[in-house]
C-alpha cells in the first residue's frame, strides 16, 4: 500500500462549527525569498456552543519558530505539531495566540500559499493555501479583520500592497520600508492577499451611486503598462452593472486588481486587492483577439461581482462552494449578454457546458453541484459547481422572473450580510421572498449526473388538441460516488413554443414554461387548427440532455423558423450531430461517405440569411465540435469523427464556394480594425467562413488565408488564420509559424497562442511537434499557462490526441508525473483528461487504463492527481 492510499476523504456531513472564533488578526510580514517571517497575533474566544479548551489550527509547509499565548512563549510539550497543522490545549475563554514561521516564497512552485512571479510576490489563499503563510483556523466560516504590515527591499519592492486601506507607511533603516493595511470587513482567510514587488499602476475612478468616489488601481509589470485600460473600462462597467441590476454598491475606497504571469485558474476575488492570471487583464489589439477582450470583460465582471456574492455573504464550508460560484458565474453570464447579444451568449455558454460539463457529470469524477466528499478541494473547482452550479440559479430566474429573482437576492442579503451560510440558506431566500415552494429543488443540489428529458408528441386532430409527454430520467453512472445512486425526479423548467407548421409563424397563446415537477407529465394544448411544430427547451430552460424523435425536415424547419434564437441554432446542431454519427458509424460499415443534401440546403439558406447578425450566422454555420459528437456516439471514434467532420466541411465549402468566397471578401474589406459589436461579430463569421474556404486544397484558398496572416492588423485575424495554416501541409504553414514566433516572442501570453494553434493542429504529425515543443528553450513546466497552452490543449484535441498507438497517453502521463509533486493542481487538472476513457475502444481503454495505473503506482503521489486517478480506476 502507497502512502497516498491511507488518505481520508472530508465529508460534508462531518460539518462542526469552530471550538473558537477570531475576533481580529494581526499579521507581519518580513518578505525575503527564501525565509520570510510571518508573525501572527490571532485574538481568539471560545465558541460558547462548542465548549472546548482545544483549538486546531492547520498548518502546512512552515518552519515554526515559536508560539506563545497571551505573551507567553510556550514550550514543545505544550501544544501538539503535526504535518498538516497544531493543536492547542487548554486554552482559556479567550486569549491572543502569536505565532512566527518561516516560508519561502522562492522555492513554492505550487502556487498556493505565499509564492514569487516573475520575481514579485503574491498570495493565492483559496481554498486552503492560507495554511502555508501562518498557523490558523483556515475556514471559510471563521470571518475576522486583518491588520497586515508589510516590510520589504525598497528597491525589489517598491510596491506592497494588501486587502483594504493602506493605513501607515515609513522607511526602515538598511534599504527596506514598511506598509500597513487594514480591511474593515470581516473576512474569511481564502480572501486574504499580499502582493509586493515591482509593479506599475494605471488608474482609474468609479463613483458610486451614493456618490462615493472609489479609487481603481490596476497594478502590472512595468512593461504591460499600456495594455490595462480594457481592463479599466470592465471593472467601471461592471460595477455600474451591479448598481443597475442589482442595487449592489461597491464598499471600499479602493479596488485592486494585480496581473500575474504565474496563476493556477484565472483570478481571485480576494477582498478590495483582485489577483488575475495577466491573460484576463492584458490586452491590446495587437496581442489579444476579439475573444480574449471578451473573457478580460467577463472575468473582470466575475471577480467584482464576488464582492456581495461570495465575500460579504460567503461560505460556510467547501462544500457550499456553488452558493458563491454558481451564483456569480450566472451574474456574470447575465452581465455579458447585457453588453453583446443575449442569444449568442447563451449559445456559446450552451456549447462549453456541453463540451465540458456533460462530460465530467458522465464520468468518474460526476458529482452534485454541492459535493458530499473530497480529498483535496482545488479538485472541485470544477465545470458542475460552477457551469452546472449557474445553470441551477439560472432555473430560479426563469421560474420567478426577473423581479422575483430580484425579491430573493435582496432577502438573501438582508439576511445574511456579513455571514457564512449554506445553499439551503439561499433556496430559502428565493422561496420566503417569494413566497413558493422550493423544497424539491434540493435535489439539484444532492443529485449528480445529466437528466434526460424524452419527450414526446401526440395530434388529436378530432378534439384539435396536441400533447407534448415529457418524461425525465438519469443515466445510471460508473463509480458508485456519492449522489449517483437513487436519484429522483427534479423541477423542470422547460419553455416551450408551438408554431404553425404552414406558415412557421408563432402561435402566441402557447408560448411558455411548463414545470415538469414528477417523473412524466403530459402537457396538452388545445384550440389548434392543425397539428404545430413544437419547439422546446427553448434557451436551454434546463440543465439536461432532451431526447425527441424528430425528422430532419422538421429539424430543417426550425432552423428556418423557430423564433427563439437559441433553438433555431440547436435544430441545426441536433441535424448535423445527426448525420454526422451516422456518417461516422457508416464508414466502419464501409459505406461511402455523403453530403445530405438535406443539409445542404439548411447551410445555404443560413449563408444566405441576412436577418441574422454575423455572430449568430457564424455559430449556426459551425458544426458541432468533435468532442460534443463523441458523446452521442455508443463508443467515440475519434477517427471516423474526424474524417466524417472534415468531409463535410470540405464538401460544404466546394458547394458553396463561390458564397463562401464573396461573403468573405464583403467581410474582408471592412478596412482597419474597430472594437466595436458589429465589427467583431463580424470578424468573428470573417473567420468562420475562412476556415470553411481553407479546406479547399486550392492555392487560392491557401495564400487566401496566408494573405490573412501577414496582413493583419489584430491579433483576432491573425490567430485565426495561424491556426488555420497549423493545419495544413504547406510551406506557407512554417513561414507563418516562424514569423508570428519571431514578432511575439518577448511576450508571453502571445507565445502561449503559438504554442496553443500546434497543439492543435488537426495534421498527423501533430504529437511529434508537441514533443518538439516541450523542449523548446521557451517551455517551462513553471508556468501553467504554458502548460495548459501546450499539454492542456493537446488533450483537448480529440482525434491527435486518442491516437491508436497511445503515445497521446503515454506524452500526458510522462507531464503529469512531472509536474505532480511542485504543481499538484495543474497536474490533477490535466490528469482529468483520461476521464472519459470508459468511452472508448477497447484497445483505447486499455492503455489509458496502464497509464492511469501507472501514475497511481508512482511513489509519494500528490493527493490532488491520487483523488482523480482513484476515482477514474474505480
Ligand atoms: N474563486 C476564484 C477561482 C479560484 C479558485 C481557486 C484558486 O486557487 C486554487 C484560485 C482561483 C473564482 O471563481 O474566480
Ligand atoms: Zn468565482
Amino acid at each position: 500500500m502507497t502512502a497516498t492510499q491511507s488518505i481520508q476523504p472530508v465529508l460534508r456531513s462531518d460539518y462542526r462549527p469552530p471550538t473558537y472564533w477570531i475576533e481580529n488578526v494581526e499579521l507581519e510580514f518580513d518578505l525575503d525569498p527564501r525565509e520570510t517571517l510571518v508573525t501572527a497575533r490571532i485574538a481568539v474566544r471560545r465558541n460558547s456552543q462548542q465548549p472546548s479548551d482545544t483549538l486546531d489550527l492547520a498548518g502546512e509547509n512552515l518552519k515554526l519558530q515559536s508560539v506563545a499565548i497571551d505573551g507567553k512563549r510556550l514550550d514543545g510539550d505544550q501544544y501538539q505539531l503535526r504535518d498538516d497543522g497544531m493543536t492547542l490545549l487548554n486554552l482559556p475563554e479567550s486569549c491572543q495566540i502569536e505565532t512566527k514561521v518561516l516560508v519561502s516564497p522562492l522555492t513554492n512552485k505550487s502556487l498556493s500559499g505565499l509564492y514569487q512571479t516573475s520575481g514579485n510576490y503574491c498570495t493565492q489563499c483559496e481554498a486552503v493555501g492560507f495554511r502555508r503563510i501562518t498557523y490558523f483556523l483556515d475556514r471559510p466560516d471563521v470571518m475576522t479583520t486583518y491588520r497586515v504590515t508589510i516590510r520589504g527591499d525598497k528597491k525589489t519592492c517598491p510596491v506592497m500592497l494588501s486587502n483594504g486601506n493602506r493605513i501607515a507607511a515609513k522607511d526602515l533603516d538598511d534599504g527596506r520600508h514598511e506598509v500597513v493595511w487594514e480591511d474593515p470587513f470581516p473576512k474569511p482567510s481564502y480572501l486574504f492577499a499580499l502582493v509586493a514587488g515591482n509593479l506599475k499602476c494605471h488608474r482609474g475612478t468609479f463613483t458610486t451611486r451614493s456618490g462615493r468616489d472609489v479609487a481603481l488601481e490596476i497594478w502590472v509589470e512595468p512593461q504591460n503598462i499600456d495594455k490595462c485600460e480594457h481592463a479599466l473600462v470592465s471593472l467601471q462597467k461592471s460595477m455600474k452593472w451591479d448598481e443597475d441590476v442589482f442595487g449592489l454598491e461597491y464598499d471600499l475606497d479602493i479596488y485592486m486588481i494585480v496581473a500575474v504571469n504565474d496563476f493556477n485558474m484565472g483570478a481571485m476575488e480576494n477582498k478590495g486587492l483582485n489577483v488575475f492570471n495577466s491573460k484576463y487583464v492584458l490586452a491590446l489589439p495587437d496581442t489579444a483577439t476579439d475573444e480574449d477582450y471578451m473573457l478580460i470583460e467577463a472575468v473582470i465582471a466575475h471577480e467584482y461581482f464576488h464582492n456581495w456574492t461570495g465575500n460579504r455573504v460567503t461560505c460556510r464550508d467547501w462544500f457550499q462552494l456553488t452558493l458563491k460560484e454558481g451564483l456569480t458565474v450566472f451574474r456574470d453570464q447575465q452581465f455579458t449578454a447585457d453588453q453583446t447579444s443575449a442569444a449568442v451568449k447563451r449559445i456559446d455558454d450552451v456549447s462549453g457546458l456541453r463540451a465540458g460539463q456533460f462530460v465530467e457529470d458522465s464520468g468518474p469524477m460526476a458529482h452534485p453541484i454541492r459535493p458530499e466528499s473530497y480529498i483535496s478541494m482545488d479538485n472541485f473547482y470544477t465545470a458542475t459547481v460552477y457551469r452546472k452550479g449557474a445553470e441551477i440559479i439560472r432555473m430560479y430566474h426563469t421560474i420567478l422572473g426577473a423581479e422575483g429573482f430580484r425579491r430573493g437576492m435582496d432577502l438573501y442579503f438582508q439576511r445574511h450580510d456579513n455571514s457564512a451560510v449554506t445553499c439551503d440558506d439561499f433556496r430559502a431566500a428565493m422561496a420566503d421572498a417569494n413566497n413558493i415552494n422550493f423544497d424539491r429543488f434540493d435535489r439539484w443540489y444532492s443529485q449528480a449526473g445529466t437528466p434526460e428529458l424524452t419527450v414526446t408528441e401526440s395530434w388529436d386532430a378530432a378534439k384539435s388538441e396536441y400533447a407534448l409527454t415529457m418524461t425525465q430520467s438519469y443515466p445510471t453512472l460508473p463509480g458508485g460516488n456519492p449522489g449517483t445512486e437513487d436519484r429522483n425526479p427534479v423541477p423542470l423548467p422547460v419553455r416551450v413554443g408551438l408554431l404553425d407548421a404552414e406558415s412557421g409563424e408563432e402561435i402566441e397563446q402557447h408560448s411558455g414554461v411548463v414545470m415538469l415537477d414528477t417523473e412524466t407529465e403530459t402537457f396538452t394544448f388545445s384550440g389548434l387548427s392543425a397539428k404545430p411544430i413544437a419547439s422546446v427547451l427553448r434557451g436551454f430552460s434546463a440543465p439536461v440532455r432532451l431526447r425527441m424523435q424528430r425528422d430532419n425536415e422538421e429539424l430543417a424547419f426550425l432552423m428556418a423558423n423557430d423564433n427563439d434564437p437559441f433553438n433555431r441554432w440547436d435544430a441545426g446542431q441536433t441535424l448535423a450531430t445527426k448525420l454526422l454519427i451516422d456518417a461516422a458509424n457508416g464508414l466502419a460499415d464501409g459505406r461511402a461517405l455523403e453530403l445530405s443534401e438535406q443539409f445542404r440546403d439548411a447551410f445555404g439558406r443560413v449563408l444566405s440569411d441576412n436577418s441574422f447578425d454575423e455572430a449568430f450566422k457564424a455559430l449556426a454555420l459551425t458544426l458541432p465540435r468533435e468532442s460534443v459528437l463523441g458523446q452521442e456516439m455508443d463508443v467515440i471514434d475519434p477517427d471516423s469523427l474526424h474524417t466524417a467532420r472534415q468531409f463535410y466541411r470540405r464538401r460544404l465549402a466546394e458547394c458553396f464556394q463561390s458564397e463562401l468566397t464573396s461573403l468573405y471578401n464583403e467581410l474582408a474589406a471592412d478596412g482597419a480594425y474597430k472594437n466595436d459589436q458589429k465589427s467583431i461579430n463580424r470578424r468573428r463569421l470573417k473567420n468562420v467562413v475562412l476556415a470553411y474556404l481553407s479546406v479547399l486544397d486550392v492555392p487560392a484558398c491557401i495564400s487566401r488565408v496566408s494573405n490573412q496572416f501577414h496582413q493583419a492588423d489584430n491579433m483576432t485575424d491573425k490567430q485565426a488564420a495561424l491556426s488555420l495554416l497549423a493545419n495544413l501541409d504547406v510551406p506557407e504553414r512554417d513561414a507563418a509559424l516562424a514569423a508570428f514566433y519571431d514578432q511575439y516572442k518577448t511576450d508571453p501570453l502571445v507565445i502561449d497562442k503559438w504554442y496553443a494553434v500546434q497543439a492543435l493542429s488537426s495534421r498527423p504529425d501533430t504529437i511529434e511537434h508537441v514533443k518538439q515543443l516541450t523542449s523548446h528553450p521557451d517551455f517551462s513546466v513553471d508556468n501553467p499557462n504554458r502548460v495548459r497552452s501546450l499539454i492542456g490543449a493537446f488533450t483537448q484535441n480529440q482525434v491527435r490526441f486518442h491516437q491508436a498507438d497511445g503515445a497521446g497517453y503515454k506524452l500526458l502521463a510522462d507531464y503529469v508525473l512531472e509536474i505532480e509533486s511542485a504543481n499538484p493542481q495543474l497536474a490533477a487538472r490535466l490528469v482529468a483528461a483520461f476521464n472519459s476513457y470508459r468511452r472508448f475502444d477497447e484497445s483505447r481503454q486499455t492503455q489509458m487504463q496502464d497509464e492511469l495505473k501507472r501514475i497511481a503506482e508512482h511513489p509519494g503521489l500528490c493527493k490532488d492527481v491520487h483523488e482523480i486517478v482513484q476515482r477514474a480506476l474505480h
